[in-house]
């Protein structure tokens, strides 16, 4: 009992994990040859200022499971930067979920944000409760009181949630149901809401669909080439790598695999979207193993096997790479082997699935490299546009928010590339990203005052 608390604490305080830090580096890496182009940037300690969270906001979530036992699990809201418009960010449900999990993907939606051109702020929020296994009560319950802490912190033109792992529409209908019961507010407090209420048409697709309309700029400016006919490599599982694999089937191309938690699917046909979306989409949440046994000729690798097949996906030859699942994985090795198969581009779906030695050695080997926070920032957007239709009570047609979704990824590219051009660093679209997002958000902290 006691032993199991304190496992339990060491996860919830572990100092152990880096990933803040690393998205802080490659930032500042980025930036160091512009800081010094003006002085206002070092007088009014912008740097400084930018990587200090606004609000570190923590809290109890208390529910109760199905055998009537109270569970507790840890929530979070980091506020990080509201410079550019109201805080805005996902949340995240999954046992892996800590501060410093949370302050890096909140400081990497400052900038994600900031490239949208749209006036929306950085945060991310979450709990480490675990939904896997859980019964749809119990998720019910758990959004209940995850909002019952969270509601006194965000607001419409204050901070507005939406989902990220573990969170989808179901989830954010669930939390907003409490807000609304809470506060008497009906209003664009959260976004990826179902449609039925004040969701917008497209945000379940945005973020996979935004991935590939960059994907496809990028490749038809810097290559001449098309997605048609080509070999793709995708992993997860989840809202952006399915949505990510649509529009790759829908514009010609072959998707050859996707992964979940437990293994990898590799299927040489190409991967039957029906059947992964009956086995992940809805309460069911099947293991991908059972798309093998489905499927003749496809085949399964499982994770047991860590680490020789932890990275089964990217030892399929492609053209371009799609990691859609998670923070940091795609390894330097996988890296090795992606350039060995000839691949042109890796687009990341996920925030910050590649490892910076990974990312280095793309770079230096001519591979175009895509971050996250450019390529994946489409789920965002369309969440600005759902903002847009609550605050004036309109809908808009799916049409009019994919051409939306398009021209913007489009502007996202030429901007990200753009910069890149201009301050000597051509095609390295991650010091474009890191260069044009900050400029815009360091403009409004200096117009802004201290
Ligand atoms: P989901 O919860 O819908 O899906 C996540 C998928 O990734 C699941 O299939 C999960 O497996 C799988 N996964 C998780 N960890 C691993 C791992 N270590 N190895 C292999 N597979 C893994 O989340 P999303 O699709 O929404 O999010 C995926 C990524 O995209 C995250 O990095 C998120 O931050 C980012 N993102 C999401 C946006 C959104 O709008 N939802 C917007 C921009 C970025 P399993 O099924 O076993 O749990
Ligand atoms: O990482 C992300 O951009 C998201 N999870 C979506 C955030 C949002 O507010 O739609």
């Amino acid at each position: 009992m006691v032993e199991k608390i304190l496992a339990n604490l060491e996860k919830s305080n572990c100092a152990t994990d880096n990933t803040f830090l690393q998205a802080v580096s490659e930032v500042l890496t980025s930036l160091e040859p512009i800081v010094s182009s003006d002085p206002r940037y070092g007088q009014y300690s912008i740097l400084e200022r930018l990587v200090t969270p606004d609000r570190v906001i923590a809290f109890k979530v208390q529910w109760i499971d199905d055998q009537n036992r109270v569970q507790i699990n840890n929530g979070y809201r980091i506020q990080f930067n509201n410079s550019l418009g109201p805080y805005k960010g996902g949340l995240r449900f999954h046992p892996t979920v800590t501060t410093g999990v949370l302050k890096f993907l909140a400081f990497e939606q400052i900038f994600k944000n900031s490239l949208t051109g749209l006036p929306i702020g950085g945060a991310k929020g979450g709990s480490d409760f675990d939904p896997k296994g859980k019964s749809e009560i119990e998720i019910m319950r758990f959004c209940h009181a995850f909002m019952r802490e969270l509601h006194q912190y965000i607001g419409a033109r204050v901070d507005v949630p939406a989902g990220d792992i573990g969170v989808g529409s179901r989830e954010i209908g669930y939390l907003f149901g409490e807000y609304k019961r809470i506060t008497r507010q009906y209003d664009g407090v959260l976004s990826g809401k179902p449609y039925a209420f004040g969701g917008s048409l497209m945000r379940p697709q945005a973020t996979g669909y935004g991935v590939v309309y960059f994907a496809r700029e990028m490749l038809q400016v810097e290559l001449q080439e098309s997605l048609e006919g080509k070999m793709c490599t995708v992993s997860g599982a989840g809202n952006v790598a399915i949505h990510t694999i649509e529009k790759l089937q829908q514009l010609g191309a072959i998707v050859l695999t996707c992964s979940d938690s437990d293994g990898a699917i590799y299927d040489p046909n190409g991967i039957n979207l029906a059947l992964l979306r009956e086995l992940k989409e809805g309460g069911a949440r099947l293991s991908l193993s059972e798309y093998a046994t489905r499927i003749s000729g496809s085949v399964y690798t499982p994770k047991a096997d860590y680490p020789k097949d932890a990275h089964a996906v990217w030892q399929i030859p492609c053209f371009a790479a799609f990691p859609c699942a998670t923070q940091n994985e795609l390894t330097l090795n996988d890296a090795k082997k992606l350039i060995e198969n000839g691949c042109v581009a890796v687009v990341e779906g996920a925030n910050m699935p590649t490892l910076p030695d990974a990312i280095e050695l793309l770079q230096r080997e001519g591979i175009l490299f895509s971050p996250g926070k450019a390529s994946n920032a489409g789920g965002v957007a369309v969440s600005e546009f759902e903002m847009s239709q609550n605050a004036s009570m309109e809908k808009w047609d799916f049409d009019k928010v994919d051409r939306k979704l398009d021209e913007l990824m489009r502007q996202i590219y030429k901007r990200v590339s753009l910069t890149a051009k201009e301050y000597g660093v051509e095609r390295n679209f991650v010091d474009g990203a890191n260069i044009a997002a900050f400029k815009r958000v360091a403009e409004a902290m200096l117009l802004e005052g201290v």
